[in-house]
């Protein structure tokens, strides 16, 4: 069984009205949640998976999120606190290429980078109602390009270190480092389980459910490509949870947020 250890790297948060985040179903009402990034360390390298808001960013486009980020909840300041830098980390993978999930992607020019082989091109040629949510298009130099936002590359980023492997359907990144194909919130949207030597599996849902609430209710959040998909997926998921015992985290889910292990308390 593998040697695998989790940490969830505390991001901030964000302030959404409960319709978008409870899609049709609310309530209604601003609703404050974290975003996290997901460090899972193995015998074959440690795994990055997703990357965080990046602070400007979101007051520059999407202020209306009322952002909050300590230093400490930047990329490079979570890992400090488990006495990491970006440097140490070698592979990133990102769930999908939503805003809250790649602003820290332009401090790992150096890692291999994964995504599923529709994300990408979804997210250069996007439908109106996704542009808000693809809107930080720093972690692709292709992608910016393509979207006429070249000023939000890092200054001497270049295209070779935005380079993606791509990947389709359910994947094994390392022993007991499972993507799980979970589309719907985006078109190549993944969700993540860990499988450990002594403890229960963790099932990390990602953007396939947002909250506790929206997995129990099958309750989309209300940005998607395709809600029926989206309804699918999370029943896949708990069909996993069920075969598994598996112990299953959401990804912006305040009050469940708040009884995770974050900083240097591991899953392990
Ligand atoms: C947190 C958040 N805010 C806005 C959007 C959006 O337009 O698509 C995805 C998304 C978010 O996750
Ligand atoms: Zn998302
Ligand atoms: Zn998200």
């Amino acid at each position: 069984m593998p040697d695998n250890k989790v940490y969830l790297l505390d991001g901030g948060t964000l302030v959404l009205d409960g319709f978008h985040i409870w899609w049709n179903k609310g309530p209604g009402g601003e609703v404050r949640f974290p975003v996290y990034s997901v460090l899972v360390e193995t015998p074959k390298g440690r795994f990055l998976v997703d990357t965080g808001f990046d602070y400007d960013h979101v007051q520059r486009a999407l202020a209306f999120e009322k952002p909050q980020q300590t230093q400490q909840q930047t990329i490079p300041g979570a890992l400090k606190l488990l006495g990491l830098e970006p440097k140490d980390i070698d592979v990133v993978f990102n769930s999908h290429f939503h805003f809250d999930h790649v602003g820290g992607n332009k401090f790992f020019p150096h890692a291999k980078k994964i995504c599923h082989k529709q994300e990408l091109p979804q997210a250069a040629d996007c439908e109106v109602f996704e542009a808000l949510g693809y809107s930080d298009l720093g972690f692709s130099t292709e992608v910016a390009e393509a979207r006429g936002a070249t000023d939000q590359l890092t200054a001497g980023q270049t295209a070779a270190n935005t380079k993606y492997d791509l990947i389709e359907g359910d994947v094994e990144l390392a022993p007991g480092v499972k993507l799980i194909y979970t589309p719907g919130h985006t078109i190549g949207h993944y969700s993540l389980l860990v499988e450990f030597d002594n403890r229960r599996p963790l099932l990390l849902t990602l953007d396939a459910a947002y909250t506790k609430k929206s997995y129990d209710h099958d309750i989309n959040a209300g940005f998607h490509i395709d809600p029926v998909a989206g309804v699918r997926s999370m029943r896949r998921l708990k069909q996993i949870e069920a075969d598994l015992d598996a112990e299953v985290l959401f990804s912006h889910d305040p009050e469940s947020f708040a009884n995770y292990r974050t900083g240097v308390n591991f899953y392990g």
